[in-house]
């Protein structure tokens, strides 16, 4: 796959384009899993992509964006470069953090992309950027991406409390997959929604299919324009399906098989937006089919160079945990 391209108002077509490369990506991801290239608990958002693509427009590199531990649509969409994303989850030393770093933990400072694999901590390392952003004078925003069992933790009420007291230019995007591992949200949170339980915050909310990629676009340009204008926290809740386990080797045995199978022929949110643009224009089809086709192609290629390079240094394998001295 080659880097995506971020136009600032990507058409319906820009966002199948984006969807589809995503797709491929963490495909070429599930390869490293078998083969031991990638170890750990690899946590993949294939079913999601449509959320992921709803972000790409309006943010730029000002703008911070911090993710969690299933991050690697969300740094395509802040335009990490795809060859050392996936050089880093492939462990190798031209990764974007040397192979230190791994799927779970990619950091781009030029981007203002981070991750962090504990949950519910995106919240607060994005009002720290939101509240940079405040004291630089600058119109920057914060985006904390969470899970919707991320919302039930301590540090994503605590940052709205402070975020809504102090009007900080945060937006919060929940992805409600409907799980937190093999935990139904609906068993373990209060009916009424996480939107709008954010409310009581002082945040503006908005709950959108998440499947849909223009609905999550629509909902995320309004709250980032309503941060960015300086009033307050915005909180944008996209539902959504996981088509795979938890990570890669949960038995998912947790979920009916009915309810994946369900999931898998009615939210796909390739199949969705396809479906819209062959609406729009029923020719398209073989354009399409090309562009998948290419995308495959380059995605295949991006996977040959990075298998080629090399592993970290074990050598080098305590820098960055202790202080060296200069
Ligand atoms: C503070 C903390 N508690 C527990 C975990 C273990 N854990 C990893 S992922 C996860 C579930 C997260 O669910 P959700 O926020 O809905 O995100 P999803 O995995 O569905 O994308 C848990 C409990 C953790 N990483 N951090």
């Amino acid at each position: 796959m080659t880097s995506m391209s971020l136009p600032t108002s990507p058409t319906l077509l820009d966002r199948f384009s984006a969807m589809v490369r995503m797709r491929h990506f963490e495909e070429a991801c599930l390869e490293g899993v078998p083969t031991r290239e990638i170890h750990g608990e690899l946590h993949l958002a294939i079913g999601q992509e449509a959320i992921a693509a709803g972000l790409i427009g309006p943010l730029d590199d000002r703008d911070a964006l911090v993710s969690t531990h299933r991050n690697h649509l969300h740094a395509l969409a802040k335009g990490v470069p795809a060859e050392p994303l996936l050089a880093e989850i492939y462990e190798r030393a031209d990764g974007l953090c040397g192979g230190f770093g791994g799927h779970m933990h990619p950091f781009d400072p030029a981007r203002n992309f981070s991750a962090s694999g504990i949950v519910g901590a995106s919240l607060p390392v994005a009002a720290g950027h939101a509240y940079a952003a405040r004291l630089d004078g600058t119109d920057a925003v914060a985006v904390a991406v969470t899970g919707d069992a991320g919302t039930n933790t301590g540090a994503f009420h605590e940052t709205l409390v402070m975020a809504g007291a102090w009007k900080l230019p945060l937006v919060v995007l929940v992805e409600n997959n409907g799980y937190g591992i093999s935990v139904p949200i609906d068993r373990v949170t209060a009916p009424g929604g996480i939107a709008a339980r954010s409310s009581a915050y002082g945040c503006r909310v908005a709950a959108v299919d998440g499947t849909d990629t223009e609905q999550v676009a629509a909902a995320f340009r309004e709250a980032v324009e309503h941060a960015r204008a300086g009033h307050g926290p915005a909180l944008v809740e996209a539902t959504c399906a996981r088509f795979r386990g938890h990570f890669e080797g949960d038995t998912d045995h947790y979920r009916r098989s009915e309810e994946r199978a369900r999931d898998l022929a009615d939210r796909d949110p390739l199949v969705r937006c396809r479906a819209q643009l062959t609406i729009e224009d029923p020719s398209c089809e073989e354009a399409l089919d090309a562009m998948i086709d290419e995308s495959k192609r380059a995605t295949d290629l991006l996977l040959q160079r990075v298998r080629a390079m090399v592993h970290p240094d074990p050598a080098t394998a305590h820098r960055h945990v202790f202080s060296e001295a200069s």
